[in-house]
């Protein structure tokens, strides 16, 4: 996958991180340089500004702009990647500027989904991300990233060219949404299929290079690529999982997440990820040898809330833990289930909790008193709950609920089956 320059020398990029105290800048450059390996380049090094804001103009300021031309020239840097978002104006003023093809943070993780979707609906979803974002700043000045091979721009088109290049874009552009509207047509038949069916579906989330194709792999041999490689998975794989106590499951292995996401691709990406926060039981798999695993949960958590999985079972899976033998501080570490992926160690531990998760397969309505407030609570952490009402006698939900609590719910049953 590796990307050469004219099929010789590897490109050569120059990171840049503008730090205007909004992100923590010292993990995000470090993130930066992982991205850029993966996209196929070779960090050459960084340089960090502390800025109270980004000029409008060139995002760093000017005296850096013009150190970084001559530090280009100087060593033959091919290109410029920004730690951030570049506004089509910045863009040109730094391709200008510096006389090297520029990418910002974004243009850079679009890169890295268009190299690495396999299946239809995956490169639809890149290619749509991809050219929303460039639609605006499609300048063809220095071609982008298109020195890595495969960039839209190219080199120098005049103004009319210009304009007979977006107006193709937007053709694209709608060409693409009906393709993907008629794909996740297709894909709603077959999740509402499996639910008719009461298969019940078991979701690895997490974030990028977090080990959940590895142990996707461990758990049903699916054989999905797993690499030292951020966004190494961006096509959902399903396979058979069968349970100790016998029960059937459908894991799913999906796209992983990554801080700073870009907005177009999650809304790109949305059925995709869709999938995998509507299932019965989600497992939040994090790489705990990571000293930034604290912050990756968080963003993981959020992507999730944002996606409506409130109400979800989720559990939180600590992963990689063959290489850190002890884990001190880590949000939610009492619930978490630690495991290897790679030897396989807690990997029992982790099939019993999702059993003691799984719902049974219809939904219920259950009347708790007010009196029973930890079962309630209960019940909202580890059940699907699809609607709560709070009347005088109690509260009243209709949730899917967990094996494990069907015993203690049995007497609140007001309806048994709501299908
Ligand atoms: N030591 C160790 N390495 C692991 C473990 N699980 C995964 N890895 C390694 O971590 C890297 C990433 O693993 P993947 O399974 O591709 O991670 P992913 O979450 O699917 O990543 P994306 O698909 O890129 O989001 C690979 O090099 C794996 O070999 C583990 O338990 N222990
Ligand atoms: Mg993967």
């Amino acid at each position: 996958m590796e990307m050469h320059e004219n099929g010789a020398r590897r490109v050569t990029a120059l990171l840049i991180e503008p730090d205007f105290g909004q992100w923590d800048a010292k993990s995000s450059l470090a993130e930066l340089y992982a991205l850029t390996r993966s996209a196929g380049a070779e960090p050459f090094g960084a340089i960090t500004q502390k800025r109270p804001s980004p000029d409008s103009a060139t995002c760093v300021g000017r005296g850096i702009m013009e150190q970084v031309a001559n530090f280009c020239k100087e060593y033959d840097i091919d290109l410029l990647i920004f730690d951030c978002e570049l506004s089509p104006t910045q863009l040109r003023n730094i391709e200008n500027i510096s006389g090297v093809s520029t990418a910002d943070r974004t243009m850079l993780i679009l890169y890295i989904f268009a190299l690495n979707a396999k299946s239809r609906e995956g490169r639809l979803q890149a290619e749509l991300a991809r050219l929303k974002y460039m639609l605006p700043r499609l300048s063809g000045q220095h071609g982008g990233l298109s020195r890595l091979g495969g960039g839209i721009g190219t080199r120098g088109p005049g103004e009319s060219k210009l304009e007979t290049d977006r107006r193709h874009i937007r053709r694209r552009i709608d060409s693409l949404n009906c393709q993907l509207e008629e794909l996740e047509k297709r894909r709603d038949q077959t999740s509402r299929r499996r639910k008719k069916e009461g298969i019940i579906t078991v979701a690895l989330v997490g974030y990028t290079n977090s080990g959940k194709s590895t142990l996707m792999n461990f758990l049903t041999n699916a054989g999905v690529l797993a690499e030292d490689r951020l966004f190494a998975t961006l096509d959902p794989t399903a396979r058979a999982l069968k349970l100790p106590c016998g029960e059937r499951v459908m894991l799913i292995d999906t796209v992983g997440f990554l801080r700073r996401l870009p907005h177009q691709l999650i809304e790109a990406f949305h059925s995709t990820l869709e999938m995998a926060a509507s299932a019965d039981v989600i497992l939040n798999v994090c790489d705990a040898s990571n000293p930034e695993a604290p912050a990756h949960l968080k963003v993981t958590n959020d992507t999730l809330s944002s996606l409506g999985c409130a109400g979800r079972p989720i559990i939180p899976v600590l992963n990689k833990c063959d290489l850190v033998p002890e884990i001190k501080s880590m949000p939610m570490i009492g619930q978490a289930v630690r495991i290897s992926a790679k030897t396989g160690d807690g990997i029992d531990s982790l099939l019993n909790a999702t059993e003691a998760r799984l719902p049974i397969s219809d939904p219920i309505e259950l009347l708790v008193p007010y009196s029973e407030a930890t079962l309630t609570e209960c019940i909202r952490s580890c059940s699907a709950v699809k609607k709560e009402e709070f009347t005088p006698e109690g509260c009243l939900l209709t949730a899917r609920i967990p094996h494990s609590l069907a015993g203690r719910v049995k007497k609140y049953i007001v309806k048994s089956s709501l299908r």
